[in-house]
């Protein structure tokens, strides 16, 4: 009997199993109320010679401890096998947080900003709801001016007019309105504009306007202004070039390119061939509009210039959709880190 109960502790000792059924079988073989090893053997009990009772006994205890731990720990075993297959183990480290980015728009924003303040621009900025006034009227545009038409600009009211800014140049009327000259400055920001969405135009976009209004500040220092912005953005060998143009805030006004840093001037599809970019328009303060702010334009002279953020991206990285700046697709904007 008593060897028996030895034979068993040793199997119940070498017994493994990963299989939650097997291990559930060992169970109910060696513990079962019915039948099982361990309570036949204490039915026998009484049939063990008196001098192996104190014997058998503890052998017996020590097997039913035995066969209870095994259990336990095979079922652990089982179970935390099951947690890792359904990818809960909780014993693994954490996963790394993915940084965010800028958005593209952003990081080319930064970097004009930088380039006009190491020049002594100031930054100013003002709301994106405004009226007449500072969107129209103190920037020469006339009554008729199609821009102040319902097909270009978003009106909130009429008469007296509110509408959602379509340049940024309102900021620089409200700068006026507070500062004498010398004024230096840039003002960049959301605008609107009453636009069919495409690859190309989008109804809200961004803009970046400066504003420099001093005495005896001269169409060459526009120039030479724009050329050291150029250059500090697209690269030391950029050139630029200026064309004629109009626009009702300034005269006279030129629309500015720059050679194409994709080709180096030489002629690629992005430049169409023609190894030069349009970047921006310009020129020099209208008088009317230092007259309708309250600067004297016998004494002061200024000049001003205006550009689209999202099209100086599109030219800087090659993006060829504006779209992809307003869809957030993390593909997209992962690329700018
Ligand atoms: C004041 C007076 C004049 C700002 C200027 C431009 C020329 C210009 C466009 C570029 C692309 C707007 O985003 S765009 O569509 N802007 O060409 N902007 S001069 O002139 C000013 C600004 C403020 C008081």
């Amino acid at each position: 009997m008593l060897d028996k109960a030895k034979e068993l502790l040793q199997e119940a000792e070498e017994f493994v199993s990963d299989i939650a059924d097997e291990v559930d079988e060992f169970r109910i073989k060696y513990l079962s109320k019915k039948g099982g090893l361990i309570t036949e053997l204490f039915k026998d009990f009484k049939n063990v010679p008196n001098e192996q009772k104190k014997e058998f006994g503890q052998v017996l205890n020590e097997l039913k401890n035995k066969v209870l731990d095994k259990v336990n720990f095979l079922n652990e075993k089982i179970k935390s096998k099951d947690t890792v297959k359904i990818g809960l183990d909780l014993t693994l480290s954490g996963d790394a947080k993915d940084f965010g980015s800028r958005h593209p728009i952003s990081i080319v924003r930064n970097e004009i900003i930088e380039i006009f303040t190491r020049l002594g621009f100031t930054i100013s900025e003002g709301p994106e709801i405004e009226d007449d006034l500072h969107v129209f009227s103190a920037l020469n545009f006339p009554p008729e001016h199609p821009a102040r038409d319902m097909q270009d600009t978003f009106f909130i009211e009429k008469n007296p007019d509110i509408l959602l800014r379509t340049h940024t140049s309102s900021v620089q009327v409200r700068v006026m309105d507070n500062q004498k000259p010398p004024i230096r400055t840039i003002s960049p920001g959301r605008v609107f504009r009453n636009e069919a969405i495409s690859a190309r135009a989008h109804c809200i976009f961004h803009q970046i306007e400066g504003l420099y209004i001093d005495k005896n500040v001269s169409f060459a220092d526009l120039k030479q202004t724009l050329e050291y912005f150029a250059k500090e953005l697209f690269g030391q060998n950029s050139k630029i070039r200026l064309r004629p143009s109009y626009f009702p805030f300034t005269e006279p006004s030129a629309e500015v390119d720059v050679s194409c840093s994709l080709c180096g001037g030489k002629g690629c599809n992005v430049c169409k061939y023609t190894g030069w970019l349009e970047i921006l328009g310009c020129g020099m303060v209208d008088p009317n509009v230092l007259e309708a702010n309250n600067i004297d334009s016998n004494k002061y002279t200024g000049f001003a210039f205006g550009m689209g953020i999202e099209r100086i991206t599109m030219l800087k990285y090659g993006i060829k959709d504006l779209r992809l700046f307003f869809e957030n697709d993390l593909r997209f904007l992962k690329q700018f880190q």
